[in-house]
């Protein structure tokens, strides 16, 4: 049996590891048993010198069984679903998206992150709601998806502690991103919750982790067989990422915007994401035949209203009391009843007449990040009434004068460079012609006849 120091070794020099030494690996790091420098040493190993699929299939597995792996009724098991995205600006699908699969028939155990860096993760979105509870153990999860359906919630303390202690390792050394690592990590976790089937937001673009759509599409094969390895039926969608998703940016205004979707008011690109995401789902859990028909059931659920009372119920067995949840769900709310509005706005003005040609999304979340819409430690609050409201959408005529960005802002106010710099993201050229915006999904992955977009 090699020592720790030799299999650190092993890898340093391109070895391949076996599936004794993964095992041996994870093992030490979750017992604590291996000294963090080393681990940070094995990290930077793998980072230079990658996996073989073989052996990003074992260290998923042996992270994915260092703790609980969940386990449910019969009748759910081929039910269980949920979605990962590897993050945008403005990213409200999980909101939309959830209690839309629970309306048409999945079992929807959507365990989240909070945002580290630009903008808030889907939590810190769901806690600018007063009462909402994302820690709930696994007994309450079940509890929720029986009565419910859907609940959006933390990672349990039980769940995968291996990456918990890898990932803070990953974040001091440099090493996070490391395809191996990233698809251990994230699909480690998902077979924990015992899925059957996954879908992966695979963004690329200005505002993404990959900037090109070829990069970003070599990690979604990697955690697209990752999954399939674990016996999750994944699928990915490559996405563009470029501007921000929807209109709204900043916790508590994505989760105004999530709750006009619910109430049939989304905008296109939001709608695009959750119905292609959702159609996936749908097709690999057998509940729609093909692409089209799964994407036609999620947006009737969106559109009709029924997925709205399944976030109403599902906000309720999270902690928020009755009124607060029908008042945030009735057709004529006020939500700064319930929810809290930043101090002060701040209208941005058109420099010119044109049309709208770009909006830069990661400029916008840059300066709101600083204006305490975004962490960048772990464990840091965030400013939830912070955020930015686009008034104008790509493609769209404007004036002169124009209000295109309302700021809503309190302390720190923003600086006189970073007004020139939130200015700075729109460009409206004078001779171009009005259009629709563009279309976000690029492609599918698997490419099969089931998922023609
Ligand atoms: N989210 C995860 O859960 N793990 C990762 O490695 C990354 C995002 I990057």
């Amino acid at each position: 049996m090699l020592s720790i120091p030799d299999l650190i070794k092993k890898k340093r020099d391109g070895g391949q590891l076996s599936d004794e030494e993964i095992k041996v690996f994870i093992n030490a790091v979750t017992a604590k048993t291996m000294q963090e420098s080393q681990i940070g040493a094995m990290l930077m190993a793998i980072w230079q010198k990658g996996m073989k699929p073989t052996e990003i299939q074992t260290l998923t597995r042996e992270m994915m069984s260092s703790g609980e792996v969940m386990s449910w009724p019969d009748d759910w098991k081929t039910l269980m679903v949920d979605k990962h995205s590897t993050g945008g600006v403005g990213d409200k699908v999980s909101l939309v998206l959830a209690p839309a699969l629970a309306v048409c028939g999945c079992k929807v155990p959507m365990i989240s992150g909070r945002g580290l860096a630009h903008t808030g993760g889907t939590l810190d979105k769901l806690e600018s709601i007063p009462g909402f509870q994302v820690h709930q153990s696994t007994e309450q999860i079940q509890d929720i998806l029986a009565s419910v359906g859907c609940c959006i919630v933390g990672q349990t303390e039980k769940l995968v502690p291996a990456d918990r202690v890898l990932y803070a390792l990953r974040d001091a050394t440099s090493t996070v991103d490391s395809p191996p690592l990233i698809a251990g990590s994230i699909i480690s976790k998902k077979g924990a919750e015992s899925l059957s089937a996954l879908v992966l937001d695979v963004k690329f673009g200005r505002a993404a982790l990959y900037k090109d759509v070829q990069s970003a599409e070599k990690l979604a094969k990697l955690l697209v067989s990752a999954g399939n390895g674990v016996g999750i039926r994944t699928a990915a969608a490559l996405t563009r990422m470029d501007c921000t998703i929807g209109r709204c940016v900043g916790n508590s205004l994505e989760v105004m915007e999530s709750l006009e979707t619910l109430k049939g008011k989304g905008p296109p690109d939001l709608m695009e994401l959750v119905t292609t995401l959702g159609g996936v789902l749908l097709v690999q859990t057998g509940l729609a035949p093909d692409l089209t028909e799964g994407r036609k059931q999620i947006s009737d659920a969106v559109t009709g209203g029924t997925a709205l009372s399944k976030f109403q119920a599902m906000m309720e067995a999270q902690g928020v009391a009755k009124g607060t949840a029908r008042s945030l769900c009735s057709a004529r709310t006020d939500y700064y009843s319930v929810l809290r509005k930043a101090a002060h706005q701040l209208e941005l003005k058109a420099p010119a007449d044109g049309v709208v040609v770009d909006i830069d999304g990661m400029d916008l979340a840059r300066v709101l990040h600083h204006l305490g819409a975004g962490r960048s430690k772990s464990g840091e609050d965030v400013n939830h009434s912070v955020g930015a409201e686009l008034l104008v959408s790509l493609g769209q005529r404007v004036t002169k004068g124009a209000p295109w960005l309302r700021l809503h802002h309190e302390d720190p106010t923003p600086t006189r460079e970073q007004i020139a710099r939130l200015e700075n993201t729109l460009t409206v050229d004078p001779k171009a012609e009005a259009r629709p915006g563009p279309t976000l999904v690029e492609k599918l992955l698997p490419e099969s006849d089931a998922f023609i977009l």
